[in-house]
């Protein structure tokens, strides 16, 4: 059985403050909690970046760059940069940390979708901040748009131009098919990293059902090509990745993915979750890859070749 790779999402855009004390949002938060999660075990980190004054997601290069030294210098773990950002940032908005930071892995969504999280707002709470309830909110209405032009322009600049990879993050079946014609295109090259993604609201649910249709869907277009991890939103996180790690894939948590450690229990840090999927995997013989043994097994250009 090869190594199980632990990604960590640190931040997102979807949780706002208000949600938990303990999401990141400054650099040096975002800093320190990158770097916990790689010594608990993450081998790679999924890093948005966020205003440090109202915890708003942001495209800024500039926030990106205050937090992304800070890890580089504490840890040799893989750093991914979203392209995903957050709802209602353009595409040219969603590309400027990437194309600022040239990482050696960049997250590529494959599809548009009804990406909806407006149950968050559903209960009253006490805003720490007033973009935080209509941000959320508007999802009922939001489109994450992902077409094919923008995928491919992605690809080529990126990829082709700066020799990122990806964590192509699958929501739908759909999405493996679109990803099949961009490898039958030549702009994806072997070995890829599929991030397949259950639990999200106008997305495949977390069923078992669904994971392995996802998976023989995946084994069917690409055979030995790929390189399966999965994340769960929400409550579905630990059960769901757990019960892919069985199945061969790699994992991803996070408090991007989820708040919680346990039912009705916020995570004090992304470090505890790490810690915990990490607990789980080894009870079950899993071993967990090193940063050295994830850039291996993605083929990717090395911390040398960023820009950060
Ligand atoms: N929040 C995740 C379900 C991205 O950053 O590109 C999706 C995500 C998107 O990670
Ligand atoms: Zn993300």
């Amino acid at each position: 059985m090869s190594k199980v790779i632990i990604s960590c999402a640190v931040t997102g855009a979807v949780h706002t403050p208000s949600l938990s004390d303990y999401l990141p949002i400054t650099p040096a938060q975002i800093a320190d909690q990158a770097v916990a999660a790689a010594e608990a075990g993450a081998a790679i980190l999924h890093l948005h970046a966020r205003d440090p004054v109202d915890g708003r997601p942001t495209p800024d290069p500039q926030v990106f760059m205050q937090f992304l030294p800070r890890i580089a210098e504490r840890t040799d773990a893989v750093i991914n940069i979203t392209t995903g950002g957050g709802i209602s940032m353009s595409l040219e908005e969603r590309l400027q940390g990437a194309l600022t930071a040239e990482p050696e892995l960049a997250s590529l969504n494959m599809g548009s979708i009804n990406f909806s999280f407006h149950g968050l707002a559903a209960r009253p709470r006490v805003w720490k901040h007033d973009w935080e309830e209509p941000y959320i909110r508007a999802t009922e209405d939001g489109i994450f748009r992902n077409s094919f032009k923008d995928i491919r322009q992605i690809l080529e600049r990126l990829g082709q131009g700066l020799g990122a990879r990806f964590e192509f993050e699958c929501y739908d079946l759909g999405h493996l098919y679109n990803l099949a014609h961009f490898v039958d295109a030549g702009l994806v090259k072997p070995p890829f990293l599929v991030q397949s993604v259950f639990g999200i609201m106008g997305g495949l649910g977390a069923d078992p059902e669904c994971v392995m249709a996802m998976r023989q869907t995946a084994d069917r277009l690409f055979g030995k090509d790929y390189v399966w991890s999965l994340l769960a939103a929400g409550k579905h996180q630990m059960p769901t990745v757990t019960l892919g790690a069985l199945m061969g894939a790699n994992v991803r948590v996070g408090l991007e993915d989820s708040l919680f450690l346990g039912r009705g229990q916020l995570a004090k840090s992304n470090a505890e979750q790490v810690l915990k999927i990490r607990r789980i995997l080894e009870e079950l013989g899993m071993e967990i890859a090193t940063p050295a043994e994830a850039r291996a097994t993605l083929q990717l250009k090395g911390r040398d070749n960023v820009a950060f």
